[in-house]
This record gives structure tokens, sequence and C-alpha cells, in this order.
């Protein structure tokens, strides 16, 4: 995907009278230049633009239609977030999906006309989310922008999303996503400098994945990995997404691994049509290379014949999935396992500072901190919540049960990383399995699935959360952050089964662009697994509790749906 390069935009103002470029000159916002070029575009404000889990995503065509549309969101942004915090320098780029393009060209102009003096992009335009935030960090830059809407697909009648990191790397925290969703509601001009950005070289191109390779470098010992490479098979899928590029360059060229394990690692804007989404339904093809059906069970008693170990990455290269021969690891399952051989990994030095996990992901990280003496410290869902602690804690480890695992390397979610920490916890010779069985044996099972009821009618939703939020025996996750004291309610509610240790939790996505998403997340502990608890399945042995819980929340009659769309 390349960057527009063409003549100066063209832009349809929502209302109809913009004022001439003449008399812009006392508008220099936020320290821009004062010069002609700055062009004032009278707007209204647009409803719903406040950001989700992780950024605005709609659909591709809501950006692409209305271009007031992404103007709008760009001014809100300078007026709720760069303006008022000074913000002169930014990383722009993003996953390279439909509609970056453009979309770059209007952010840089109406940046570049807000006080954004120094512009920094990808060449190409791709760069995963984890090396933006190591390009931000690397360069001291105030900030990043990103295009991405992740994991969902992309494409005309896909999704497209804009997302914001502040100047540590992490993606803005609650009072900045609000703020500039408050901006968005009183907008009434837009500040654009009518000039092309990358012509006037307001722009510096840099290499997407330098800074981030070199981070990798500081975390893992590659002589090591090399020498693990030669012995170990492995996949590794990137879905057309944009961790492709770093993942060849880092597994193909720095550590030698074999070029025909790197699957899909040219990114597309389309994703090749696929849904770059990490799990066993949307990498069916991964999953199937290692003997594994869309539940996760084995299709094959002859493990032998499959790689080592496999991962496949999201659109935007920050989620991760972990295979082995026959064994699906539930992504709660990776944190503690990693966490359990932290030791391996070079980032973490001798010992962890402290992990933490957001509340719906599972507890076996807690077991493994209870062991190893450390603090675990539970989040709402949301990479955004784990910055703070990073601050604290360092080295630190984190994860969520929605395919993201990570450190303090950088400030998100990384998907390559993950993988790199996966060849470097296994014991030569081990297989996935081994590690997993041997994990659960030392500190038991914690079974787990999700289910997902997507694109359900939101108020019918708010209404089933209504409900449960009435009935007995409830518990509703608040949360108050322990360094800045901001505070998060309402993310997710909990229904406790100690006598089964089980756990049921609901909660509304926050990452889809239309309608609502309902999840359910269960878990069952099995203290002392014996053969049959470590083969188990967990989507078919948790059936029981998705059914009691769905009925406890009369999800049916509320939904309008008795089956989930997905399970993982
Ligand atoms: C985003 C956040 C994650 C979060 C996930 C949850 O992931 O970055 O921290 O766990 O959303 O999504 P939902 O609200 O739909 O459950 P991503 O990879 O989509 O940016």
């Amino acid at each position: 995907m390349l960057f527009f390069l063409g003549a100066a935009l063209a832009f349809q103002p929502r209302s109809s009278s913009s004022s001439s470029s003449s008399a812009s000159k006392w508008w220099c916002r936020g320290g821009a230049a004062e010069d002609d070029s700055i062009v004032i575009l009278e707007t209204s404000p647009i409803e719903g633009m406040r950001p989700g889990t992780s950024g605005l995503r709609k659909k591709t065509r809501v950006w692409v239609e209305d271009p007031t549309y992404t103007l709008n969101f760009a001014q809100s942004l300078m007026d709720g977030w760069c303006v008022p915090k000074g913000v002169r320098s930014l990383v722009i780029g993003g996953d390279g999906r439909e509609y970056s393009g453009e979309c770059f060209e209007i952010l840089a102009s109406v940046a570049a006309a807000n006080g954004v003096h120094r512009i920094v992009a990808p060449k190409g335009g791709v760069i995963s989310t984890p090396a933006a935030s190591a390009l931000v960090r690397r360069l001291g830059v105030d900030g990043a922008v990103l295009m991405t809407a992740s994991h969902n697909p992309g494409g005309l009648d896909g999704d497209f999303g804009i997302k914001f990191n502040d100047r540590d790397g992490s993606p803005a925290r609650e009072d900045l996503t609000e703020a500039v969703y408050a901006a968005s509601k009183t907008l009434k001009r837009i500040y654009i400098k009518r000039t092309n950005p990358l012509i006037n070289n307001n722009v510096e191109m840099v290499d997407a994945n330098d800074a981030y390779v070199a981070v990798l470098r500081e975390c893992f010992d590659f002589e090591f990995l090399r020498e693990k490479l030669r012995r170990a098979s492995f996949v590794f899928d990137a879905m057309h997404g944009a961790a492709g590029p770093a993942a060849r360059r880092v597994l193909a060229d720095e550590l030698q691994g074999d070029p025909s394990c790197l699957l899909r690692c040219d990114p597309r804007p389309d994703f090749g049509g696929g849904h770059p989404d990490p799990n066993l339904k949307w990498a069916a093809d991964l999953a199937s290379r290692f003997g594994l059906d869309s539940t996760g069970s084995s299709t094959s008693n002859f493990e032998d014949i499959f790689p080592v170990i496999g991962c496949a990455c999201d659109g935007d290269g920050d989620r991760n999935m972990i295979v082995g021969a026959g064994i699906f690891v539930t992504p709660s399952d990776s944190l503690a396992v990693l966490a359990a051989r932290a030791h391996k990994i070079r980032w973490f030095g001798r010992k962890l500072a402290a992990v933490a996990r957001s509340m719906p992901t599972s507890r076996a990280v807690d077991r493994v901190a209870a062991h190893l003496g450390i603090p675990c410290l539970e989040t709402p869902t949301g990479w955004k919540y784990f910055g703070n602690l990073m601050e604290r804690y360092s080295p630190f480890l984190c994860g969520e049960e929605s395919f993201g695992t990570g450190a303090d390397h950088v400030r998100e979610k990384d998907g390559l990383w993950a993988f790199l920490a996966w060849l470097s916890i296994l014991d030569d010779g081990e297989t996935v399995k081994d590690v997993m069985h041997s994990h659960w044996r030392q500190f038991g099972r914690d079974l787990y699935a999700r289910y997902d009821f997507e694109e359900v009618d939101a108020a019918s939703a708010a209404e089933m959360f209504d409900f449960l939020r009435s009935r007995d025996g409830v518990e509703e996750f608040d949360y108050t952050d322990p360094v800045d004291g901001s505070r998060a309610t309402r993310q997710g509610i909990i229904l406790d089964f100690p006598d089964t240790n089980e756990r049921a939790v609901f909660r509304l996505s926050g990452t889809g662009s239309a309608g609502a998403t309902v999840r359910l997340y269960l878990e069952r502990y099995v203290p002392n697994p014996a053969q049959k608890d470590l083969d188990a399945v967990p989507a078919i042995v948790l059936a029981d509790l998705a059914r009691t819980a769905m009925s406890f929340a009369r999800l049916p009659d509320f939904l309008g749906k008795s089956d989930p769309d997905v399970v993982t």
C-alpha cells in the first residue's frame, strides 16, 4: 500500500461555508506556522464518535462515503488531545487496510494545521501496532495515530478504525479518549494545511521495523533462538497483516528460519479477503496444519508429523494464537506458562516484578504469581490499563484472553514477541503439549472458553445487562487504577460458582463496528487434573456451564440467539 502522492486535497466541507485561506493567518493553532495555506472548514458534530476498547472503529464505508467523517474525527483528536497537550510530533501509520492512504492525507493535513510540526510515517505506510509503540518510544515523539481496526476484516465491506497512542507509546487512556469524544460533540471548525505534506517534506519516512527489531533484540537471545529454529520446526501466519514484514526479517533473515514456514507475510489492504483474527475459526488453516479442528480437538493420532509450534497474528500484529501438534493454547494459559518460565526469557532477567491480566482472563496466571511470590494485578479489558502498571513494575508480563500477550518492552501487546517468547521457553525436544501438561500437573488446569454473540441489537443487549444487574448473587467489576486513581466502572458481570470451581462472566465488547457483541467467558479450575482433564477440550466440557449462564441471563429471550457465533 502506498500513500497517495497526488495533487492537493479536495475536501467537501460538511456545511457549505468555508473561510478563505487569506483570512486564516491569525488561526495558528497549537503553534502551527502562520501562513496562507491553512484553511478553515465549518462543520457540525457527528454522533457516535466515542472510541471503544481500542479506538474508533466503524464500517469502512462510513469513513469512505463521507470524507467529513474522517475530517471531524481528525480535528477532534486535535481539539481533545494534540492542542491541549502540546503534541508537536506524531507517528502516523497503520496496518495498511483499505482507505489508509486517503486517511493518512487527511490526518497529516489536519495535524500540520494544528501545530504538529513533525510527522513520522513508515515507508510503504504499513506498521504493526507494537512496532509503532516501539517507534514512539525510540524517537521520543509525542504520540501516534494508527489507522487500524485490528482483527476486524478490511476492505470496503469490512472495517476501518483510528486509534491513538500517548507519548509513552501506550494506547490512549480513558481521560484522553473521553476528551476526544467530548471534542467531537462540540466541533465547529476543521483546520487543514491545504498542501500535500508528503510533497512539502513535512513527513519523515522511516523504516517501520528498525526500532522494533532493536527492542526485540533486547528482549531475546537471538543466537539461542537461531539454534532453536535449526531444531524446532515452526509455522508463522501473519494473516496478510502488519506483522508479516517484521516476522520475515526476524524469523527468516536474522534467525535463519525456513522462509517456507512463513505464511501470508505480505500485508494486503483486504487481508487477502480473510478475517485477520488469530483464533481457531479464522486461522483454521494454521490450526489444521497442527491437526486441530475448530473446537481445538485433535484430529490425528500421529502428532509427530506436525511442526513443533505455530503462531498466527492479527491485522495489526498485536494479537497472537499459539498452537502445537494436537494442542491449542488458550491465551490465558499462554500467559501463565510464560510467567512460570519467565527466567528463560532475557527481558525478564532473574525475576518478574509483577504480572497482570484483564478480569475476564482465566486465573491460571494468579496461581503462578502466588507460587513466585509476586503481585498479580487484575484490570478491566483493554491494554491501556496495563500502561500505568508498567511504569510501577518492571520487568512486567501481562495478557488478556482476547489473544493478547506482552511485556513492558513496548506499551502494546505484541504478537511476534509472544512467538519469540514461546520459542525461548520450549526446551529441546519438548512439544507444546509437553509444556502444557507439565504446567497443568504442577498448577492445576483452568479450563477456559469464550462464547461470542455478534451484531445483536444494542438496546436488547443493554436490557439483558440491566436484568443481570437486578439478579441476586452477581458481582459487577469496577476498577480503580492503583497508580493514578482513575476509575472504570461496569466492566463485566461475574457469576461465581464456588462449589464447582466455576466462573462465568458477561461483558459487552468494545471493538465491534455495528450493533453490539456480547461475550460470555467460561472457566473451571481443576486442581489435580487426571489424564482425562489434561486431554479435555474446554469448548466441549464447558458447554453445561455455558447453558447455565445463558439461562440465568435469559440470553436467548433478550438476544434472540441460542447459539454463539464464535467459540474460542
Ligand atoms: C482490543 C484491545 C485489547 C482488548 C480487546 C478486547 O484489542 O487492545 O486490549 O482485550 O480489544 O476487545 P473487546 O472489547 O471486543 O472484547 P484489539 O486487538 O482489537 O485492538
